[in-house]
């Protein structure tokens, strides 16, 4: 298991929406997310630059690369693309973020 973090960004105006679409998540995207070896998935909004803080656990033979080719993420991501700045295919621009911490 390690540790993942990464950012992405949130347009401006949409926090209500980005809390309340994440507090109604999919249960068929929750179900895929954790097939896919994810879990303690957090979401950090830094109000003052919209930045989008993720953290999330994934198992050593997770397949979160294989994510961007499932139709559930596909659709979610998708649905998400008017609140978020987003790639050419919708995929959330989202940039990996180093570890320069760690305290158990
Ligand atoms: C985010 C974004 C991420 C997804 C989470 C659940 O807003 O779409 O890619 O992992 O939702």
């Amino acid at each position: 298991m390690k540790t993942i973090a990464f950012k992405m960004k949130l347009k401006s105006g949409y926090e209500q929406e980005y809390k309340k679409r994440h507090d109604e998540i999919w249960p068929e995207l929750a179900t895929l997310l954790h097939a896919a070896g994810i879990s303690d998935y957090s979401i950090f909004l830094d109000e003052e630059t919209n930045v989008l803080f993720a953290i999330q656990k994934v198992t050593d033979n997770n397949t979160v690369n294989d994510l961007p080719n499932h139709p559930i993420m596909k659709k979610w991501w998708d649905y998400m693309c008017d609140i978020m700045e987003v790639n050419p295919d919708n995929s959330p621009i989202a940039l990996s973020l180093k570890e320069v911490f760690y305290m158990k």
